[in-house]
Parts: C-alpha cells; sequence; structure tokens
C-alpha cells in the first residue's frame, strides 16, 4: 500500500508516533510519504519506501500569517496524484486533518478517491482544539474523515463532550517497540555521569508548556531530596524552561537538577532513570511516560486525561490528583526508597509497557488502512 503521513516533524508525541509508526509500515514493505514542513525528528534515515515531502510556504509582503494549511493540502495534492497514494493518514487535526479534507475535496473532482484517517492525539481536541478560534473548522474535519482515532479512551471521550461529533472514534493507544527495549539491555549506561552509585535518578521529559506543570515537578523533587538522596534530569525545551531554571536556583537545587535539551536519544537517558514525574494539568495519553516505563523506571504522574489507562496506579507507579505535590512527592519517596520495591515497581512498568507493543498495534491501524481503501474504492467505481 502507499501511505502519506501528515504530521508535525517536531519532538512532541504526535510526531513521533507518526514516524514510528511510519517507519513501522515501511518495514512490512508499504510506502511511506511523509509530507510536512521540515525532515520529521525521529526519521533519520530515508530509504527505499520511506520518502519526505517538504512543505513550504513562500513569504509574500501581503501575508501577515503565512498560509501554512494552503501549502500543505496543494503539496498533498501533487504528492498523491504523481505517488498514486492509496490512503492519506493525518496526526493531530489541526489544521492537518483540516489540509486533508481540502486536498481530498480537489481530487475528487478529478475522479480520485482518496480516504482520510485523522488521529487525535490530544492538546488538537482540548486546549487548542476548543478554542472558538477552530472550533467549528476541527469539528468539521473530524466528521469529514473517514475514520477516525484517539489515543486513549479518555480522549475519545472528551472529543464527544466537547464537539458535535456524527460518528464513531476508534481507540488505538500509542506504542513502543518492546524488541528495541529487550535489546537495549546489552547497553552501556552511563549512569555515573549523572549520579553517584548512592543516589536515585528522577526524570522528566517534555516540551515545558504551561500543562506540564514544570514547577510541580521540581517542587515533588525538593521534597524527595531531602528524604531520599537523588539527582532530576530535565529534558526538552519549551516557554518554561527559563522560568523552571529560576525556580531551580531559587530553591537551591541547582548542583542537583540537570538540565538538558531536547534530545534525539531518549533511551539513553531513560537508561539511567529510577522514576519518571509527570505531572501534568492535561494529558491524553503521555508517551514519554511510556517510553519511560519500556526504560524500566517507575512512574508518578497525575490523574489527568488518559494516564490512568497507561500509568497502572500502585503497580507501575502512583497516580496523584493534579497540583497534589505533596501527594506526589509521598508516592515517589514510597517508591524509591527501598530498593527491592523500587525494582518491583520498574519490572512491573516494564511489563506492562509491553502490552502496547507495535506488534499488537500496527495490525489495528492495518485494519483501519484497509476498510478506508476498500471504501475509497467502491467510492472511486459509483
Ligand atoms: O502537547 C503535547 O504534549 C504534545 C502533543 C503532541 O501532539 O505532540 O502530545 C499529545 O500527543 C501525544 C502523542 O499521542 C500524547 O502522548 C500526549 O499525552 C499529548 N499531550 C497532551 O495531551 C497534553
Amino acid at each position: 500500500m502507499k501511505i502519506a503521513i501528515v504530521c508535525f516533524p517536531t519532538f512532541g508525541g504526535s510526531g513521533v508516533v507518526a514516524t514510528e509508526l511510519g517507519l513501522a509500515f515501511a518495514d512490512k514493505g508499504h510506502e511511506i510519504h511523509f509530507v510536512t514542513y521540515q525532515q520529521p525528528v525521529r526519521l533519520a534515515q530515508l530509504n527505499k519506501n520511506v520518502f519526505f515531502h517538504e512543505v513550504q510556504v513562500p513569504d509574500y509582503p501581503l501575508f501577515n500569517h503565512q498560509p501554512y494549511d494552503l501549502a500543505l493540502s496543494s503539496k498533498l495534492v501533487n504528492v498523491i496524484r504523481k505517488h498514486q497514494i492509496d490512503v492519506l493518514h493525518v496526526h493531530y487535526a489541526i489544521p492537518n486533518a483540516y489540509a486533508a479534507y481540502m486536498a481530498k475535496t480537489m481530487l475528487k473532482d478529478e475522479g480520485y478517491h482518496i480516504p482520510i484517517i485523522t488521529t487525535l492525539h490530544g492538546t488538537d481536541v482540548s486546549l487548542v482544539g476548543s478554542h472558538p478560534f477552530y472550533k467549528p473548522a476541527v469539528a468539521f474535519s473530524i466528521n469529514h474523515s473517514d475514520c477516525v482515532t484517539a489515543v486513549s479512551h479518555s480522549l475519545k471521550n472528551m472529543t464527544y463532550d466537547m464537539f458535535d461529533i456524527q460518528r464513531s472514534i476508534e481507540v488505538i493507544p500509542n506504542f513502543i517497540d518492546a524488541s528495541k527495549y529487550e535489546k537495549n539491555k546489552t547497553k552501556p549506561c552511563k549512569r555515573h555521569l549523572v549520579a553517584l552509585p548512592e543516589e536515585r535518578i528522577l526524570t522528566h521529559v517534555s516540551n515545558f508548556r504551561k500543562v506540564k506543570r514544570i514547577p510541580d515537578v521540581i517542587r515533588i523533587f525538593e521534597k524527595v531530596s531531602q528524604e531520599v538522596p537523588s539527582k532530576l534530569v530535565m529534558v526538552g525545551d519549551g516557554p518554561e524552561k527559563l522560568k523552571a531554571k529560576k525556580l531551580v536556583d531559587k530553591l537551591g537545587l541547582s548542583d542537583k537538577v540537570h538540565f538538558l535539551g531536547n534530545s534525539s536519544e531518549i533511551d539513553r537517558i531513560l537508561c539511567w532513570t529510577d522514576l519518571f514525574l509527570l505531572p501534568s494539568e492535561i494529558e491524553s495519553f503521555g508517551l514519554s511516560a511510556l517510553e519511560a516505563m519500556a526504560n524500566k523506571c517507575a512512574v508518578v504522574s497525575s490523574n489527568a486525561g488518559g494516564l490512568p489507562e497507561v500509568n497502572q496506579n500502585g503497580t507501575t507507579g502512583f497516580l496523584n490528583d493534579i497540583g497534589d505535590i505533596e501527594g506526589m512527592a509521598a508516592s515517589a519517596i514510597h517508591i524509591l526508597e527501598d530498593e527491592d520495591r523500587l525494582k518491583e515497581f520498574k519490572d512491573r512498568a516494564q511489563e506492562h509497557s509491553f502490552k502496547f507493543d507495535i506488534k499488537v498495534i500496527l495490525p489495528l491501524y492495518e485494519a483501519i488502512y484497509d476498510k478506508a481503501y476498500r471504501q475509497a474504492r467502491v467510492n472511486q467505481k459509483l
């Protein structure tokens, strides 16, 4: 099958899911065409089955804002037509599903029926998508996709609650590649670069946006470090980072907190980690937590959105109410203070994460692609 994938190419979870999914389909012999404004960060190498088409938006003095969705829809028409694409999978509704609908409509005029699969990831529904500036266009794009998936039950329910949706939405959770972590067992993990042997390592990975509640991460760590010798590793970049550094200085924690930038080698960082912190305000799934679990990290998170579908309370870690810094610190201390208990949480975290193995998830997307493709062929003949 020839599959075009639209996503954001940055370090965000939706781009990671889209890229890893495309690569997995390419491994199975499908032809994959990524269409976005720069080569996705997890797309290290193109190969004979994997292509990248850059969407360019030339500057023009009249444009106050660059019309990216217009350029994307035109690029999609050209790519789909030239490469005779069978299905178009768009990740993140804004503006990707909207641009896909426009491309589909343009192609329909030529008698070319391209089915659209839209995957909702989270803020495209919650934070951004539900804003009155975007809401009608998002609802329209969801209702006019041929198949719609959401990465958690929580996100699916939220979509129905927030929008007037007239169609079914299928839940297909995010995934990890379990075989990668089994192989990683043999890789050296340079833990000594970050902490002393007797110290525990806590890690947070995000895009440092307000919804991640970065000050909570630091305040939880402050309490933990008073009870358990430990270090905190903060990975990623974003608008809240500078404030986070200032808070770390203010609390006198600068020799215990390491700020790393965005990393495409997250697994190397997570292999040191004992406990992953994710106290988010909103989180449709929490792919970063799942990746941490696959690397044998216990997780202390908030109970926001889809996090309870990933982190199992009392088994793989703990879930506390949003903003409950005391509670999350107590949960973390409980896990970290006892060597055997920590090991049990870490083992169970990895075991649970393997239920989200790509081998389990890929066939779910395959079935959707097949269904959408078959329906498009029927429409083509009508
Ligand atoms: O807002 C973000 O955190 C980035 C966003 C994205 O699209 O990259 O993440 C969302 O999608 C991820 C992949 O499906 C989910 O794991 C994240 O939970 C979700 N973020 C939020 O809901 C805040």
